[in-house]
């Protein structure tokens, strides 16, 4: 099976979001949600992971257990980010009270709400039943995230982590991501975001009693894959950290049954996790592109009739779409992206479908003004191809241009 995708909770719909909060009661209501609370307790209460080497795999393989969780009852759910960089624009937020809900020490609104229905009770030894989070109004705490400008300053690093492999490394990735170098000032980026919320996500070892600990650490992971991307074979220490758990072929602490060895979790893509990121350029899968999916040279869309194909074509790089119910096939709209350049169809976040040639620059791109962010490509079964926003609305249609009458 193709790796499933996981994608910024900014872009998906209001029924998306609902579907993953009521995977999530289900599993609050089963009693397994608090496995993962209690976990990360003991992860917190034996100091180790937090400030290690093995901090990134962790986390990885924790986010990758609650999602294969929630997968039990829905099999293609996976645990959406939460990309605090855009925390600023009131669109993206992901305190809606039918998602995670607004802030509040006790959070008194929304499906996380301790009164009136008793449903989200919170665990752990400092903690009373009652979510809480202060969402950058703890005095003396951070009151604003970590921003784009301190991802890149993580990203610049190009050594995964080095000695004393503790919060004191310097000039690595791992520490930087964590937190514990100062982009800007401390506590920086993935420690600063437990910090900004306040509340329960400030309790380091209870933090999962508040459910964006997994938003929050999916878009960590999200991260650090993307920086694989571009440093594989990077993990270290190999060998050279005397702590066990730390080096690449250790098992983890903690994770005893089944034990979970470092080196088998460094590709997100890998049986056992088996997803990728929105922002890796996933392929696009069945009749629609979500923002992020392309279409590489040669591949296709096809619609939920198996009618209609939508193809970057291998030939030429032209974008065309082929009606099959007439022999031989008919195309019924094209791009006209007749290049040796062309290379990829993208669905951009920004709510544009595009063609891009070698270097990723725009080829062609609809629609040309009003895209609304985060809208979808869809491959209808009467043989359009639309764009649409979250709520359904067609911004742009194959059709409203003049049709294309000419014959592949
Ligand atoms: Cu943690």
């Amino acid at each position: 099976m193709a790796p499933l995708v996981r994608r910024n909770q900014e872009f998906l719909t209001t029924a998306e979001k609902q579907t993953y909060v009521t995977a999530l009661l289900e599993l609050k209501a089963a009693g397994d949600y608090d496995w993962y609370i209690n976990t990360h307790i003991q992860a917190a209460a034996e100091q180790v992971v937090h400030g290690f080497p093995s901090f990134l795999p962790w986390h990885r393989v924790f986010v990758s257990y609650l999602e294969r969780d929630l997968q039990q009852t829905r099999p293609t759910l996976t645990i959406p980010y939460w990309d605090w960089t855009r925390a600023d624009d009131p669109k993206t937020s992901v305190w809606s009270e039918t998602f995670m809900g607004p802030g509040g020490i006790p959070v008194t609104k929304g499906l996380f709400a301790w009164e009136p229905t008793h449903r989200w009770r919170c665990i752990g030894p400092n903690t009373g039943p009652a979510l809480g989070r202060s969402l950058g109004n703890t005095p003396g705490q951070p009151s604003t995230l970590p921003t784009a400008e301190h991802v890149a300053y993580c990203n610049a690093w190009n050594i995964y982590d080095r000695s004393p492999w503790d919060p004191t490394a310097t000039s690595v990735f791992r520490a930087a991501i964590e937190g514990w170098i100062p982009p800007d000032r401390l506590p920086a980026m993935h420690n600063r975001v437990h910090r900004w919320m306040g509340g329960n996500m400030a309790d380091f070892g209870a933090a999962p009693n508040d459910p964006v600990f997994f938003l929050h650490h999916a878009n960590i992971d999200r991260l650090w894959a993307q920086w694989q991307d571009k440093h594989p074979n990077a993990y270290q220490p190999t060998g050279e950290d005397p702590r066990e758990g730390e080096n690449i072929d250790d098992p983890m602490a903690v994770y005893t049954n089944p034990q979970v060895v470092i080196r088998s979790v460094l590709d997100t893509k890998a049986a056992d996790l088996n997803y990728v990121y929105d922002t890796q350029r996933p392929s696009a899968q069945g009749p629609v592109m979500y923002p992020g999916d392309v279409l590489h040279r040669g591949e296709s869309l096809w619609d939920p009739t198996h009618k209609f194909e939508l193809t970057l074509q291998g030939t030429d790089g032209n974008l065309v779409l082929y009606d099959y119910t007439v022999t031989p096939r008919r195309a019924i709209w094209t791009a006209w992206t007749v290049s040796p350049e062309t290379a990829t169809c993208i669905m951009n976040f920004d709510g544009t479908l595009a063609v891009l040639d070698r270097s990723d620059a725009t080829l062609w791109s609809r629609p040309r003004q009003g895209q609304v962010r985060g809208s979808r490509a869809y491959l209808t079964s009467s043989g359009t191809l639309d764009i649409r926003d979250l709520d359904g609305r067609v911004v742009w249609n194959s059709e409203q241009p003049a049709p294309v009458g000419a014959d592949a």
